[in-house]
């Protein structure tokens, strides 16, 4: 299963590369206030769903740009769940910093994880109770002692009112460690904390497509992924902390008020 989420994450990287030599010809439309989706999420999409359907008919799915598939419910035994373009807003602008992420869910665990960044051709992949790679080679947390060491990443949602929170969580984070880099694709930003490039993530109001796969790759890596106060409902209330153990307990303290 692995091997398909892999070849269908493959597939879309070669409509989202062929695109990115021509951005201008590219479709975008507004789904909200700067949130968009381009004709490319979906095409990338479409690839995905029908490499995946292709192996296993029976599977339900649930897409960022296409939704629920008919068969899926609580009870379905295996659902993919898909973001064509996690960074559709880098995407457009040619900002080198999007990534493809699918999961897959198993009986409502998360078994397998693919997360492809066709920009720096990095491939992450985590299988449950398998530990988590990057172009095959086993990756783990860096895990540093103290936040005071760490490098920590953070982004925030379109809403203005989500801005305002974040400022304040910046603020509070910020000066407490290396430093807060905001770079707008969350799926990458966990795959990141996985291989040991930055040390903590958080961000508030993430849907599940955004972090369904990240969130294996972080714990198969030797991290801990919970809500703002610790609590591990993360993927369906849409609030993560992700980091190395003894970072993550600091930054719940840290984060706790805004939980
Ligand atoms: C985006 C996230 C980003 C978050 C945005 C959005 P999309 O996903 O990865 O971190 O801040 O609100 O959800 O829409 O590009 O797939």
């Amino acid at each position: 299963m692995l091997n398909t989420a892999i070849k269908a994450a493959r597939r879309a990287a070669t409509v989202i590369n062929r695109a990115s030599f021509d951005l201008d010809r590219i479709t975008v439309s507004e789904k909200e206030h700067n949130n968009f989706v381009t004709d490319i999420d979906q095409a990338a999409e479409q690839a995905i769903v029908e490499t995946l359907l292709k192996a296993y008919p029976d599977h339900a799915i649930l897409g960022e740009e296409s939704g629920p598939s008919k068969n899926l419910n609580d009870e379905s035994e295996y659902a993919w769940i898909i973001d064509p373009i996690d960074g559709t807003t880098n995407f457009i602008h040619g900002y080198p910093n999007y990534c493809i992420s699918i999961a897959l869910q198993q009986k409502g665990v998360i078994t397998q994880a693919v997360i492809y960044d066709p920009v720096r051709n990095d491939l992450f992949t985590a299988t449950k109770g398998a530990g988590a790679y990057l172009n095959d080679k086993r990756i783990r947390v860096r895990n540093p002692d103290r936040l005071a060491k760490a490098l920590i990443a953070a982004n925030h949602g379109p809403e203005p009112r989500a801005l305002a929170e974040f400022l304040r969580m910046y603020e509070t984070v910020h000066p407490r460690c290396h430093g807060v880099r905001a770079s707008g694709s969350a799926a990458l930003e966990l795959a990141n904390v996985a291989a040991g490039r930055s040390d903590g993530y958080f961000e508030k109001g993430l849907k599940v497509w955004d972090i369904a796969a990240g969130a294996l790759l972080v714990t198969e890596a030797g991290g801990i992924v919970g809500e703002f106060n610790g609590e591990s409902e993360y993927l369906h209330k849409g609030d993560i902390i992700a980091a190395g153990p003894k970072v993550f307990a600091q930054m719940v303290t840290l984060l706790a008020p805004f939980a």
